[in-house]
């Protein structure tokens, strides 16, 4: 822990009359505390791992920090680490061409899952056999998980606000920590404002250099503005460059990563910064430096300007340099680009940001995914593939705490592609028990032979299952909004698109093509008519109890109905909210079922299910998992076929 004077040259205080306040308020300084987006001296840091797989792959194999490495898919690369880089070696490259460049190069195929085999592994022959083998990213994801978890650590656990933006990269948002070892180190920043107003200004900091040891700052181009005493922004800026710089050297020392930083006052300059300067380094965008650093920069660069959008501003002003677009005024890139985007355009190229950093680490969806080539013409095949993403979702879901009850996912999702159609299948996942690998692999059979029964759904070309909707399970007694989601969710959705982009390389696409509106108790009954007053119509607080019964917490009687339950008797308004409560039955049929003990065994649903609910869920218990053989690594579960 740096003691609280570290990094500053304290100056000795002049408390003359003359003296220039800081351009900050009280109030302002408050607002850290709080994480408030629109405090001007907000501190967010950015990390990002440098060249992170080639790096996972070098620390597993203990190869020396120098030796070029690059990570082989196949044929081609998909991290290169910096000694490699030197040689010219890209993602662009093939291995052979990598070989060529660097003879030395060590060139580590991703591990695999081998069709027929229980367990990814590095394979030695893995390049060679794309038809017969399907990526994992479980020992990246694993290291991952390491490194977030170290970040954690090294935080107040009071004061910690980090937001995984990807498999190797995060957000934080250090302010609410900078503020207090503000206080901690100026104790004139502690006292009450002067009349008690917060809108008074503080008093400068009793600074006149900040020592912002081996990190890159951003120059500026204009002397005076750096001969200006420092500023309370560039004081926690510090502050959070040092805690930047501690975390960066824990991470190094217990985990033996490098990783780059950026430190700003919001996450666009932050993630700027972090790339600013590789590898190993971390570069601080004092506010004072935004326009200097932003203005010679291509806004291409910048996060949602990378593709369509950012070329289509390109195309509109025949340039894509920061520095020129500055002249344009709010009110042109409003005309040309829409009031929405032309303001946010405008703002950014500003460097003005005032997104959050949120404390989501938890993934909402996992996909497990396979191109085939050549493409394969069998359901046996499809079921080979079927059990293999079982498994490694299965594996993903174990290290989100699946096993120990703490989040599970809600839907599960087929997709399959053949000549350009793609054929999705949705299925509720039953709730109420814990999930296993063998219900996964079972309900995603039975979408794959429904899928099948269409015909025409050879030669397939890819395949994927994934998984969505997580949430956090609930304990003890089950809540009612699990039972009353499983009806709709269970009832499988069908989605025939031709032609429809899948986004593979995605998390998440097929949860916004199958989101499921959760419309809870209401679906049960008739909505509450808006034209009713107020005065206690309608059935806002009617619940119904996991054993099936409708009650009425308060409100009305049961209507008299056409659409009454032959199992339980509920009166029920309409059709649909009929069907949605045989769903209900259903789903607590397969629940009962698999726990031994049927509530409802003898009577059938109401009303002929319709083939869209189908409820494809495993009916018979899944296979023991124990068993012998190898030893599994953390996040592995066993897998067998035959
Ligand atoms: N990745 C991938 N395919 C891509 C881009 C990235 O498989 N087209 C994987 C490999 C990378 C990891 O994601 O190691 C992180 O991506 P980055 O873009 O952060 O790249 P690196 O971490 O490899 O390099 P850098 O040091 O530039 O961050
Ligand atoms: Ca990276």
């Amino acid at each position: 822990m740096s003691s609280p004077s570290a990094g500053f040259q304290v100056s000795s205080p002049v408390h003359s009359a003359g003296r220039r306040e800081s351009q900050f308020t009280y109030r302002q300084l408050g607002l850290l505390a709080s994480y408030s987006t629109s405090s001007p001296l907000r501190v967010i840091a950015h990390i990002d791992l440098d060249a992170f797989y080639a790096q996972c792959e070098m620390v597993r194999l203990g190869t020396d920090a120098e030796r070029p490495l690059a990570v082989q898919q196949w044929q081609g690369l998909i991290a290169i680490n910096y000694p490699a880089r030197e040689f010219g070696i890209g993602r662009h490259c093939t291995v052979t061409e990598a070989k060529k460049l660097c003879p030395d190069l060590i060139a580590q195929h991703v591990a695999t899952w081998k069709e027929g085999e229980e367990k990814w592994a590095y394979h030695p022959d893995a390049a060679s056999h794309i038809g017969t083998h399907k990526v994992s990213l479980d020992p990246y994801r694993l290291q991952s998980r390491k490194i977030l978890a170290l970040i954690k650590q090294c935080l107040p656990t009071n004061t910690q606000k980090v937001e995984k933006a990807s498999i190797d990269e995060v957000f934080i948002d250090l302010s609410a920590q900078v503020h207090s070892i503000l206080l901690q180190r100026f104790p004139e920043l502690t006292g009450p404002p002067p009349y008690d107003d917060p809108t008074e200004r503080l008093p400068l900091p009793p600074i006149t250099a900040l020592d912002w040891q081996v990190d890159v700052l951003v120059d500026l181009d204009d002397a005076e503005a750096e001969a200006d005493d420092p500023d309370w922004d560039d004081v926690a800026i510090l502050i959070g460059s040092e805690i930047v710089r501690d975390i960066r050297a824990e991470i190094h020392r217990s985990l033996h990563y490098t990783c780059s930083a950026g430190i700003a006052s919001n996450k666009m300059l932050s993630k700027l910064g972090s790339g600013h300067k590789k590898p190993n380094q971390q570069t601080v965008i004092r506010n004072r430096a935004v326009k200097q650093f932003l203005s010679d920069m291509k806004f291409t660069k910048i996060r949602n300007l990378g593709g369509k959008l950012g070329d289509q501003v390109k195309s509109m002003f025949n340039t894509e340099l920061i520095g020129e677009m500055l002249h344009i005024s709010v009110e042109q890139l409003k005309f040309k680009l829409g009031d929405d985007t032309g303001l946010w355009f405008y703002e950014t190229i500003r460097g003005i940001d005032s997104s959050e950093v949120t404390s989501r680490t938890q993934i909402k969806s996992m996909l497990s995914a396979k191109s085939f080539q050549p493409s394969i013409h069998s359901m046996e095949q499809a079921v080979k593939w079927l059990r293999i993403f079982a498994a490694d979702i299965f594996s993903r879901l174990i290290e989100e705490g699946v096993l120990e009850n703490k989040r599970r996912p809600k839907t599960i999702h087929l997709h399959h592609r053949s000549a350009g159609l793609t054929r999705s299948r949705s299925s509720g996942i039953p709730q109420g028990k814990p999930i296993e690998e063998m219900i996964l692999f079972d309900i995603a059979k039975h979408m794959m032979s429904q899928i099948v029964s269409e015909g025409r759904v050879w030669p397939c070309s890819n395949l994927s299952l994934s998984v969505g909707g997580f949430e956090d399970a609930i304990t003890g007694n089950m809540g009612i909004s699990t039972f009353l989601l499983k009806g709709d969710e269970a009832r499988v959705s069908k989605v025939i698109s031709r032609d429809s982009p899948l986004d593979l390389s995605s998390h998440e696409p097929q949860e916004k093509k199958t989101r499921l509106e959760n419309p809870g108790i209401q679906r049960f009954f008739p909505k509450k008519e808006a034209s009713t007053g107020g005065d206690g119509e309608g059935f806002d607080h009617t619940h119904v109890d996991v054993e099936g019964r409708v009650s009425h917490l308060r409100s009305r009687q049961v209507p008299i109905t056409d659409y009454m339950c032959s199992r339980c008797n509920a009166g029920l308004e309409s059709a649909e909210a009929l069907q949605s409560h045989n769903d209900w039955h259903m789903a607590k049929d397969i629940q009962d079922e698999e726990r031994g003990k049927s509530t409802f065994a003898s009577s059938k649903p109401a009303v002929p299910r319709s083939q869209n609910n189908a409820t494809l869920t495993p009916r018979k218990k899944p296979p023991g998992s124990g068993g012998g053989g190898k030893r599994l690594e953390q996040g592995q579960s066993k897998l067998k076929f035959g």
